[in-house]
């Protein structure tokens, strides 16, 4: 087993399935972790899964994960569009970012269009509803593997 991939989510999506569904659906985060948890292990791979409200939380998750992480996949919710303090600590780490939104960000209004972390990110998976995390991971997973397979071949 490689080192995890962390999930990191932002402010207000422990509220996921409990409010605004024809936004962001029907499941709970605790569904979402699952389901993670579920496509990880599928592929060998140990995640660790955190949401938080406080914006020095995600980043001491960031930074944890610069010892302990090969990939990070964060939807940082509404600090996306106003936080430099966690692209500034997305870009002390070295793995692939991938950056989620269950929504359609770019359907939505004008300040949702804007993206500190996108700055960072590797990729960037918006409108995929939750399945935007499976993808990500599913992309983690790839990466990961080509990686070792690159190993391989050089040694
Ligand atoms: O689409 C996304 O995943 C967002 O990151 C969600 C953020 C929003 O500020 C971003 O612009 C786009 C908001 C998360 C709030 O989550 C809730 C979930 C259910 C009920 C209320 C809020």
């Amino acid at each position: 087993m490689t080192s995890a991939v962390f999930v990191l989510n932002g402010p207000n999506l422990n509220l996921l399935g409990k409010r605004q569904p024809h936004i962001y659906g029907h499941e709970t985060l605790a569904d979402v972790e699952e389901r993670c948890r579920g496509q990880a292990a599928h592929h060998g791979l140990d995640i660790r899964f955190h949401q938080s409200n406080m914006e020095g939380q995600i980043i001491d998750w960031i930074h944890e994960a610069r010892d302990h992480g090969s990939a990070i996949v964060i939807n940082p919710g509404a600090f996306t569009h106003t936080s430099v303090a966690i692209l500034d600590a997305l870009n002390a780490f070295d793995g692939p970012v991938f950056e989620v939104h269950i929504s359609n960000v770019h359907k939505r209004e004008s300040f949702r269009h804007h993206s500190y972390v996108s700055l960072r990110a590797d990729g960037v998976i918006a409108g995929f509803g939750t399945q935007g995390y499976l993808l990500a991971i599913e992309r983690v997973a790839s990466l990961i593997k080509v990686a070792a397979a690159e190993a391989d071949a050089v040694s």
